[in-house]
């Protein structure tokens, strides 16, 4: 998610310099470099212009703190800026724990292939996740009114069994009829929400429109979502005032912000709608919807990595005991080689090395190529081999590995004793890491 934009943020801020204050001449270069990189990112002229305003007012000035270089200040602008565009800090969706008030009727609207379907059943699995994350559970109900595509409905009902919830088929196919028949269905058997998923078509027109109103009359939902596809760029802007003066909506979902979408429509949608963006999809499995954070993005943009984000998705999937143990070596600022052997353990629970770079700060992703990451990933087996054959001894301190106990360790982990070398190599990168970390964590304290 907006991988391009940091990018291209990257290295825009190291370059202002001299002290004392930011002045028109220091940030010139620099705003002008914030500007174009937008601009590339699909966001509209006026949008990027009014950003580039605030943040120049915000700016010149602005004494420069001695412990802080000039480009770090100039950051703290411009993420605070980022931050008020993507939607402020006191919106719906910033609290940390949206949740459905129930019962209630969910819809969502948007154009044909925005990701409707999908983002239904993510928002079911999203829902029944966080509700046994409280000990609790949650009876949600799928259903369509998209008789539009023959094998609409057939896909929704794939998604329901894979989510573990309900599923509705109407045996009408007249939309608002079904509509009400799934509503009956879904009060008769005491579901506590029902996701509606309706029908798309290439362009807004007055009939799709029409529909969707009587939908809504029919069922009166409490949650609208607009969903867009983040790659149809500015365009997205018409879908989404379209639908809003036909029935309004809530907030909207962004989905595909895996793809090389640029973010761009993020901005023009926030910028255009004032309405929040409630939840981005980042892939095409269930599993792949996150809430958004006006926050977080803007420290993505700018390279600053989602620490926070990326520490919910571990806490999502590994256990206490292994996190306050991987806790315990960051905080020491170093680590041995059976901590490092756990971190392998606990990213290989956590997803693909490609899904984790994008949420380290300094646009690692960026800098990785797809062959580095899959070299990357066979790697991350061997090692996990290698330091298996090592005695507990020789794990607490690598510094015992001679020539010939590495040799014993290669054979042990069927590798090369270059493989071993290898290893030692990154788990020596890797300490230099954690202390790079342990910094990182200074200056995003300093943000904040
Ligand atoms: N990579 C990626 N793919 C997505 C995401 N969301 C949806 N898709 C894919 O986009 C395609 C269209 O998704 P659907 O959910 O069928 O879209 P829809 O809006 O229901 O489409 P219609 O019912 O035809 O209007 C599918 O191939 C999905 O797997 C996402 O966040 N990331
Ligand atoms: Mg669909």
């Amino acid at each position: 998610m907006f991988d391009f934009l940091s990018e291209k943020f990257s290295s825009v801020f190291s370059r202002i310099t001299g002290s004392g204050s930011l002045n028109e001449k220091n940030i010139q270069d620099s705003l002008g470099k914030v500007r174009d990189a937008l601009l590339d990112a699909d966001v509209p002229l006026k949008v990027v212009e009014q950003f580039i305003d605030e943040v120049a007012h915000e700016a010149v000035g602005k004494k420069i703190l001695k412990s802080v270089r000039p480009g770090e200040q100039f950051i703290k602008i411009v993420h605070e800026r980022l931050v008020a565009f993507l939607g402020g800090q006191a919106t719906v969706s910033n609290s940390p724990a949206f949740s459905f008030q129930i019962p209630a009727v969910v819809m969502v609207l948007g154009l044909q292939g925005a990701g409707k379907t999908t983002v239904t059943a993510k928002l079911a699995h999203f829902v029944q996740h966080q509700a046994q994350s409280r000990g609790k559970s949650r009876s949600v109900l799928l259903a369509s009114v998209d008789f539009y595509r023959p094998a609409a409905i057939d896909q929704l009902e794939i998604l329901a069994r894979q989510v573990g919830c309900g599923f509705y088929r109407a045996s009408q196919s007249d939309p608002v009829a079904a509509a009400k028949e799934i509503y009956a269905y879904s009060k008769e058997h005491q579901f506590e929400l029902l996701l509606l998923d309706t029908a798309g078509r290439l362009h807004i027109d007055g009939a799709m429109l029409e529909e969707i109103k009587r939908i809504d009359a029919a069922l009166k939902p409490k949650y609208k979502f607009l969903v867009l596809d983040a790659m149809t760029g500015q365009e997205s802007l018409n879908v989404a005032q379209a639908f809003d003066q036909a029935v309004g909506f809530q907030g909207a979902i962004l989905t595909k912000m895996d793809s090389d979408s640029r973010g761009g429509a993020a901005f023009a949608f926030r910028y255009v709608m004032k309405k929040p963006i409630v939840f981005v999809g980042v892939g095409e499995k269930i599993v792949d919807l996150e809430q958004f954070y006006p926050e977080r993005a803007a420290s993505r943009i700018l390279g600053m990595g989602d620490v926070v984000s990326l520490v919910e998705k571990v806490e999502s999937a590994i256990s206490l005991q292994e996190q306050e143990s991987a806790q315990q070596s960051f905080a020491k600022g170093r680590m041995t080689l059976q901590d490092f052997a756990q971190q392998l353990e606990i990213m290989g629970k956590l997803g693909s090395l490609s899904q984790l770079m994008n949420y380290l700060p300094g646009g690692v992703a960026t800098k990785m190529s797809p062959n580095d990451l899959e070299r990357g990933e066979k790697e991350l087996v061997k090692f996990k081999a290698i330091i298996s054959s090592m005695t507990l001894k020789e794990r607490l301190d690598h510094r015992l590995l001679n020539g010939s106990r590495k040799q014993r360790i290669a054979r042990g982990a069927g590798v090369d004793v270059t493989d071993v070398n290898v290893l030692l190599d990154r788990f020596e990168q890797s300490q230099q890491y954690v202390k790079l970390f342990k910094k990182f964590n200074r200056f995003s304290k300093f943000l904040s």
